[in-house]
């Protein structure tokens, strides 16, 4: 297991109490994970404006299958674009809506440009993308 290394940091005492109010909202037991978690934030977050390195996201759709050709349109892509998903979950939400999770792999630019060509066919309720990492950078 990599070393713990202890810092420390000088802060203002009223920046530091409107941390300790948000982090104890969110359940957070101490500083050092919520600080730990904010870091791993920010490293995704440049993750993703780098352009050079493959990292995971998920994209989120929901839409409504008795749209003429938009099932086809929405199969289509995918098999179009096989290799960058690597995986998709259906849930047949009620007799009109369907809900769709699937797991996207590729270069920053790449993932955006599938994700944005999927959530811009007419028909699709609503959607998202969440930009994730493959983690190793991360601990
Ligand atoms: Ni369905």
């Amino acid at each position: 297991m990599e070393e713990l290394v202890r810092f420390g940091v000088s802060i203002s005492a009223h920046l530091l109490g409107q941390f300790d109010r948000l982090i104890s909202g969110k359940g957070y037991v101490n500083r050092s994970e919520a600080i730990r978690d904010l870091i791993r934030k920010h490293l995704v977050e440049h993750e993703w404006e780098q352009d050079d390195k493959e990292t995971l996201g998920t994209l989120t759709l929901l839409y409504n299958h008795h749209v003429r050709e938009l099932s086809d349109r929405l199969e289509h892509l995918q098999h179009d674009h096989y290799h960058r998903i690597i995986s998709t979950m259906h849930v047949h939400v009620d007799e009109q809506n369907c809900l769709e999770v699937m797991v996207l792999k590729g270069k920053p630019v790449e993932i955006r440009s599938l994700s944005d060509s999927i959530l811009r066919v007419k028909g699709v309720k609503h959607g998202q993308l969440v930009m994730t990492s493959k983690g190793q950078e991360l601990d």
